[in-house]
């Protein structure tokens, strides 16, 4: 059955709901207990959401790929790609620090970052996406779902803007092909091992999986913008201590997570 459409009253109360539970630290429950929420009306929660951290002063950074690894679509019983926003909040420095606290049940993933060097007119047919990228670089992704036990459906994590809470970039170095090199990540006394092309094959179709829902949701992307192309693997539990993961051939990036 088709779920019927949400008035912008209801947009506003989930991702107020949603921003309230990020902001006080606390789960809520699946929305999907309450109301049977649209593919649609989930990427309209998910711009209220982000319009309020942006209304707190949060720019926008870039934007992120889900479930664009097996692994992922596995370990959280989801098919199908999602995107959701970065802003400025969320980015931690290459071998920065940050605190727990601010997670309700953090885990960390191994994702591969892509940069636009220009913005991307969603409504030209003829866009190269790839030729829109300048630089790549290993990073690291702390997803922290709103929902009790990390629990969700495909449009509840939509609407939490995939789960976003920070992410961490390596070095940058110029555009070149990814495809199948060896990812190892190591936090909170675990390691989880796999490969870039884990994700869609070869990390750049994740570029092409991007302009597609960009430009069915509208989502602009601009000059500058990092690209999260989603975890290589399934993400492992974030706990204190040093967060790592190694890209052969294109780098490191670590942080320091502290209680
Ligand atoms: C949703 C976010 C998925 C990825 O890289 O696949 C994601 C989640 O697993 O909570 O970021
Ligand atoms: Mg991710």
């Amino acid at each position: 059955m088709e779920a019927k459409s949400l008035t912008r009253k209801e947009i506003d109360t989930l991702a107020a709901r949603l921003d309230e539970a990020q902001l006080q630290v606390l789960d809520t429950p699946s929305l999907a207990d309450d109301v049977e929420v649209h593919i649609d009306d989930a990427y309209r929660v998910q711009e209220a959401l982000v319009g309020r951290q942006l209304d707190r002063g949060q720019t926008l950074v870039g934007v992120k790929l889900g479930f664009t690894s097996k692994a992922k679509m596995a370990q959280m019983g989801v098919s199908d790609v999602i995107v959701g926003r970065l802003t400025d909040a969320m980015r931690v420095d290459n071998g920065g620090r940050f605190d727990l606290s601010r997670f309700i049940h953090p885990k960390i993933e191994p994702e591969v970052a892509y940069r636009l060097m220009q913005d991307i007119d969603l409504d030209d047919p003829g866009v190269d996406v790839e030729t829109c990228v300048d630089a790549v670089a290993p990073a690291m992704e702390i997803i922290d779902s709103r929902y009790r036990d990390f629990r969700f459906t495909y449009t509840d994590v939509v609407a939490d803007n995939t789960s976003a809470a920070a992410f961490v970039i390596g070095p940058w170095q110029s555009m070149r092909s990814v495809g199948d090199l060896s990812v190892r990540l190591e936090a909170g006394g675990q390691s989880v091992d796999g490969s870039t092309a884990a994700i869609l094959d070869d990390p750049v179709n994740a570029l092409h999986a991007l302009l597609d829902v960009c430009r069915r949701r509208r989502i602009p992307l601009r000059a500058g913008d990092v690209v999260l192309a989603g975890a290589a693997t399934a993400a492992i539990p974030l706990a204190a201590g040093a967060a790592r993961c190694d890209i052969d051939g294109l780098g490191s990036v670590t942080a320091e997570v502290s209680s």
